[in-house]
């Protein structure tokens, strides 16, 4: 008989963001995680991480005694009886995220992928192979690209919230990533300061928050000042699909793919609107949105509304995701994954998922840059020349770092609970008195 769990823990954690705007307001001072920490009998530690807020906690909770006293080597019976025990939560519309309605997004998480994950850390560790390497076809490259993910990022003195400041000044990045930047100048400085410390080869910008013309100014800005590297933007489907195909047709030079460039409008689903925005623009079209689960993805590619879909482990499961990438590229589609904020715990999860996906995959979304020192783990993914290596080490290939994570679980306990679900208008609401979320306006148009 293999390693068997012998105990598991449930830490709610929380960590400090930058003053970030995208069409669901403006990121808080703090965002909030759950990590789950499992003991086995041959004394090794697996470890996963998963969006926070207490729906979510309580989920996980509520697993421990599914999940202690299990056979490790038979995970995927685990996670499986996981994935059946929650019943549908009465304020789920099943809407998913296609109009991003950040209070839907704990029912597009699969609370049960932070388990799937920390048991396949231990089955790695027993196997003395990487997760890589048990998912799917197994590894398909040894390094994983990331991309530069920049935001605009609002003034924090215009708020009297506890946003970080001078709290890095080791570099540009350190410096910049806590100051404002709404122009395309701004933006294009943010971009040099990632790439100097991160090496990236790529970008995204999050739109959704200026008028879409200023937006696709800031695409182009970038373009010219990264001629070679992949830009890329997300306005999370805020503008409508006739404003996107003007856009995109005007701005296409400076534009590789489009990530959720219009979204539901008069009647017609995300999936019908991306459709024909694709038949007008022939832009290749990237989503989060409109295919979080089979279903909905079922839809998207009878409609051929999508081409890269953005399958984040933390929705679809890390078998799951790997599942999504082995049917893309079969049918010449291609994989990427979706992020929101998060820990080093998550980007090591990303690059075992990513490094196991077959066939030419996107660079991978990462909030991290935003977050980086304040890790949870002894040896922290470095993103250098916008990769990071699949670890020589079996599992995860990481290590948690106790100290950090019971710091990081007090400061969860000490903030206000008001932080624990997103609400991205709270912070908005000082920059515009009495803002509210509207899927089809910018967040600043008003
Ligand atoms: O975390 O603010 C954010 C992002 O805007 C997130 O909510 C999106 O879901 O990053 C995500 C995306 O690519 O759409
Ligand atoms: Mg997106």
């Amino acid at each position: 008989m293999g390693p068997v769990v012998k105990s598991m823990q449930v830490f709610p954690v929380a960590g400090y963001d930058s003053m970030t705007l995208t069409l669901s307001g403006c990121h808080a001072p703090y965002f909030t995680r759950n990590i789950i920490v499992l003991e086995d009998s041959l004394g090794h530690t697996g470890i996963g991480e998963i969006h926070g807020g207490e729906y979510t906690r309580q989920q996980l909770e509520g697993y421990i005694p599914h999940v202690v006293g299990q056979e490790v080597v038979n995970y995927r019976h685990v996670v499986n009886e996981l994935r059946h025990l929650n019943s549908r939560s009465k304020d789920d519309s099943g809407e998913g995220i296609q109009s991003l309605d950040i209070s839907q997004l704990k029912y597009v998480v699969q609370s049960e992928t932070a388990v799937e994950c920390a048991l396949m850390d231990l089955l790695g560790q027993y196997l003395d192979l990487p997760v890589a390497a048990l998912l799917g076809d197994g590894v398909q490259r040894s390094a994983v690209e990331f991309l530069g993910y920049l935001f605009y990022v609002e003034d924090t003195t215009k708020t009297d919230l506890p946003y970080l400041r001078d709290d890095d000044n080791s570099d540009a990045w350190g410096k910049t990533r806590r100051l404002p930047a709404m122009t395309p100048e701004a933006i294009v400085a943010e971009a040099k300061a990632a790439q100097a410390r991160y090496g990236f080869h790529n970008f995204k910008l999050k739109g959704g928050v200026l008028d879409p013309q200023v937006e696709m100014e800031t695409v182009k800005a970038l373009h010219e000042a990264f001629p070679s590297a992949h830009i890329n933007i997300d306005p999370n489907g805020a503008w409508s699909e006739a404003t996107a195909i003007r856009l995109v047709n005007q701005y296409k030079d400076a534009i590789t793919y489009m990530e959720d460039p219009c979204g539901p409008e008069n009647g017609y689903s995300g999936r019908e609107t991306l459709s024909e925005f694709k038949m007008a623009t022939h832009v290749p079209v990237a989503t989060n949105m409109i295919a979080t689960d089979w279903r909905q993805f079922q839809h998207a590619a009878v409609l051929k509304s999508v081409d890269i879909v953005l399958a984040d482990p933390h929705f679809w499961g890390l078998n799951g995701s790997i599942r999504m990438a082995q049917l893309l590229n079969d049918w010449g589609m291609t994989w990427g994954s979706h992020s929101n904020n998060h820990f080093d715990i998550t980007l090591a999860t990303y690059v075992q998922v990513a490094a196991a996906a077959p066939g030419k995959i996107t660079p991978v979304d990462t909030h991290y840059i935003w977050q980086d020192g304040q890790g949870l783990l002894v040896d922290s993914p470095k993103i250098r020349d916008g990769k990071i290596p699949l670890p020589d080490k079996p599992g995860l290939g990481v290590t948690i770092d106790m100290a950090k994570l019971k710091a990081a679980n007090a400061l969860y306990k000490q903030i206000d609970s008001r932080y624990y679900d997103r609400d991205d208008a709270r912070s908005m609401q000082y920059l515009i008195p009495g803002w509210q979320y509207d899927a089809k306006k910018p967040a600043l148009v008003r």
